[in-house]
């Protein structure tokens, strides 16, 4: 199997993330996804919904960018494309330059994606994985899963997606940890400043600490 420079197998598939310290957020009665930002006006609709427009399988690798990667997972839900084409375009006033999409999480967590990347091939929001709705570890009630690209653009637990025409503000723009704008796993772009080689030993030890603290979840469901 080929992996992505840098990165290692481990079994099973962690809950992983900056918010391991928190319970996943309660999933909402009705879940809805607010589109914002440079739109005529904000439409709030049914997660399923959206997930629903055009479904698609996917089996893909999930890289994290702390290194470890979890392999074969399937994946099911509709394209961000499609969404963006039915759902979005409609709402742009004509010639609108849309650069920048940011997805954010119930949890508060954000990831800021360029436009051309969020519209490729290979990027669902997704509902269902390995045959099941997706559960709370993992980003219930739905997610993007944008496997070309690190975890951290894989934002979980979607509640908006808001379009920008030019790049937002940027929270970790001093930071020397910043992560990368594109973060395409097969480059290597896991930082801004960083070449990811230098970073690679850091994040390999902090590996097995972090995984002990997700093991209670996913890992002993999927066996
Ligand atoms: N809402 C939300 N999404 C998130 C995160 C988070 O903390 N909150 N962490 C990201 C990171 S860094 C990774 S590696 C993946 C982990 O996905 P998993 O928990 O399904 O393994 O989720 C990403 N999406
Ligand atoms: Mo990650």
């Amino acid at each position: 199997m080929t992996l992505p420079p840098g990165q290692r197998v481990v079994e099973g598939f962690p809950r992983f993330g900056t918010h391991l310290h928190h319970p996943p957020p309660p999933v909402p009665e009705h879940p809805v996804i607010e589109i914002d930002g440079a739109v005529r006006a904000p439409v709030r609709v049914p997660a399923g919904e959206l997930a629903g427009l055009d479904r698609r399988e996917m089996t893909a690798d999930f890289h994290c960018v702390a290194g470890w990667s979890a392999t074969g997972l399937r994946w099911e839900g509709t394209p961000f494309a499609t969404v963006y084409r039915l759902r979005v375009e409609p709402l742009l006033a004509p010639g609108t330059p849309i650069s920048h999409v940011v997805f954010e999480g119930l949890d508060g967590f954000e990831s800021i994606v360029e436009l051309d990347d969020a519209l490729a091939a290979d990027v669902l929001i997704a509902d269902r994985l390995d045959g099941q709705p997706l559960d709370s570890d993992h980003g219930a009630p739905v997610r993007l899963v944008s496997p070309s690209q690190y975890g951290f653009i894989n934002t979980k637990h979607l509640c908006r997606i808001t379009f920008h025409t030019a790049a937002p503000p940027d929270p970790d723009k001093w930071s020397p940890l910043a992560s990368h704008h594109r973060a395409r796993v097969w480059e290597e772009e896991r930082h801004r400043y960083l070449p990811g080689r230098v970073v690679r030993p850091v994040y390999r030890t902090l590996i097995a600490p972090i995984r002990k603290l997700s093991a209670r979840g996913s890992i002993a469901r999927r066996g």
